[in-house]
């Protein structure tokens, strides 16, 4: 895909083109179980970052897309008759296709057909960055692709073994199956390297004992502008779909404890689940995380909100950050208006309010912050060796306030830590009787 960094410019769902001939003009298709609202607006924001443009819409009610073609027959031809008209040269689809449907759709239509997958995809490695994000997008695609040349191999199977199946076809294949499977188990191995790589274990082993603040929200929501206002950090920001794909960590200090707040990939509706896979190291940070917030752009409808909040929970659910406690924070509080404004208290109550822009809201939300570990902190009594005096700076860190008494065997600590922390010094702990 063309890599253009287009502006906002919406083309019209009508099919009529956008100034200028656009490289690439996709026609958009969907299969929905429900009619109402706009199916296709997001799409068309990835196929805009993707630097597409949109000429044209189609959306179908049907219980489940056709299970050849996706689109029922009727469809298909109605469709055939538009393309030509909005002068497409692509088509998109909503959803991940089968390989099946792909290969229908393009032999009934004659154009390219690309699906929502590989359109994330392809975003993905343009915006991947490092070592780690590449490897990850490399993997996702590869097993993509295997996905469809899997397909593609039943499919020559079925015809039954006869003259022909077993020629230089089935061969090719089989050796491109093969290597695209050496080239997963590679960047495997190589992901699993860089994971256990002496720098990612230390800062790792150093900040596991500092509560953990993560960011989760749809992608563009705000959190990358978020954690800049929280932290003075220089996070990347940019008006597009998936500009953060790699984890940045910074301290927040309030009330003289230091936090931890990472930001990281944003979520999206129906994100592909090869993603969600080949990012798991990545999206630990939001599981391991003791407390979430929850950002999502406040300048939009209610509906689209509240399909963003869904979709953002369901990937919490799927990658198992269910434990750890939310805030939910309404960005972008600047854009909205007094009505707006007044819906989103009735509605989002337990909300706070935002603007990275303007600074409102932030201090509450770091009160929110400190209230939601305070609501957890309790007394520990630690005697910590002075072999292990790098956790000292740590404790001061992580209470702010503490009293100190030094030892022979030891510095005699009391403090009042959030639970999440005080797990972690458990094996410092001095029982009943040494105390
Ligand atoms: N007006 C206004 N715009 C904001 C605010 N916060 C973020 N934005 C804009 O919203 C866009 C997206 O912001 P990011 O911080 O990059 O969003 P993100 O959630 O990190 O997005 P991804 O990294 O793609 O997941 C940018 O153009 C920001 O300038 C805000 O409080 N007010
Ligand atoms: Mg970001």
């Amino acid at each position: 895909m063309q890599r253009s960094r287009n502006g906002r410019t919406r083309t019209s769902p009508d099919g009529q083109r956008p100034r200028g001939r656009a490289r690439q003009r996709a026609f958009l298709v969907a299969a929905v179980r429900d009619g109402d609202g706009d199916h296709l607006a997001e799409l068309r924001e990835l196929l805009l970052t993707a630097g597409v443009a949109t000429v044209g819409e189609l959306t179908q009610r049907r219980d489940n897309p056709h299970p050849n073609t996706y689109l029922g027959p009727g469809k298909l031809e109605e469709l055939g008759a538009e393309l030509a008209r909005a002068d497409a040269n692509l088509i998109a689809c909503d959803d991940e296709l089968s390989p099946r449907q792909e290969r229908n759709l393009e032999s009934a239509l004659g154009i390219p057909v690309i699906d929502r997958t590989a359109i994330i995809l392809d975003i993905f490695a343009s915006h991947a960055h490092s070592a780690e994000g590449k490897v990850q997008v490399e993997l996702a695609q590869l097993e993509y692709n295997l996905a469809r040349m899997r397909g593609l191999w039943s499919h020559l199977e079925r015809l039954g073994g006869g003259i022909g199946t077993r020629g230089p076809g089935e061969t090719q294949i089989e050796t491109d199956r093969r290597l695209a499977r050496d080239r997963i188990a590679a960047l495997r191995r190589k992901l699993a390297g860089v994971r256990s790589s002496r720098s990612v274990m230390r800062a790792e082993r150093e900040r596991a004992h500092l509560p953990q603040i993560a960011l989760a929200g749809y992608t563009n929501a705000g959190k990358s502008t978020l954690l800049n206002a929280l932290t003075g950090a220089h996070a990347s920001v940019g008006d597009r779909l998936f500009q953060t794909l790699d984890p940045t960590t910074r301290v927040l200090r309030a009330g003289g404890r230091d936090y931890l707040v990472t930001d990281t990939v944003g979520f999206i509706r129906k994100l592909p689940h090869q993603l969600v896979d080949a990012f798991g190291a990545t999206l630990e940070e939001t599981r391991l995380a003791d407390l979430i917030l929850h950002v999502v752009d406040a300048s939009v409808e209610e509906e689209e909100l509240a399909a963003m909040t869904g979709a953002v929970q369901d990937v919490l659910t799927e990658i198992g950050a269910v434990e750890a406690h939310q805030i939910l924070v309404l960005a972008k509080a600047d854009r909205i208006g007094p009505d707006r404004r007044a819906e989103l208290e009735r509605r989002h109550a337990d909300g706070v309010l935002v603007s990275a822009m303007t600074g409102e809201g932030i201090e509450e939300l770091v009160g929110r912050i400190e209230a939601e570990f305070a609501r957890t902190l309790q007394d520990v009594e630690l005697l910590i060796p002075y072999e292990e005096g790098s956790r000292l700076a740590e404790l001061h860190a992580l209470a702010g306030d503490l009293e100190r008494d030094e030892r022979p065997e030891g510095v005699h600590i009391t403090a009042r830590l959030p639970a999440a922390a005080a797990a972690r010094y458990e094996r410092f702990a001095l029982d009943g009787a040494a105390r």
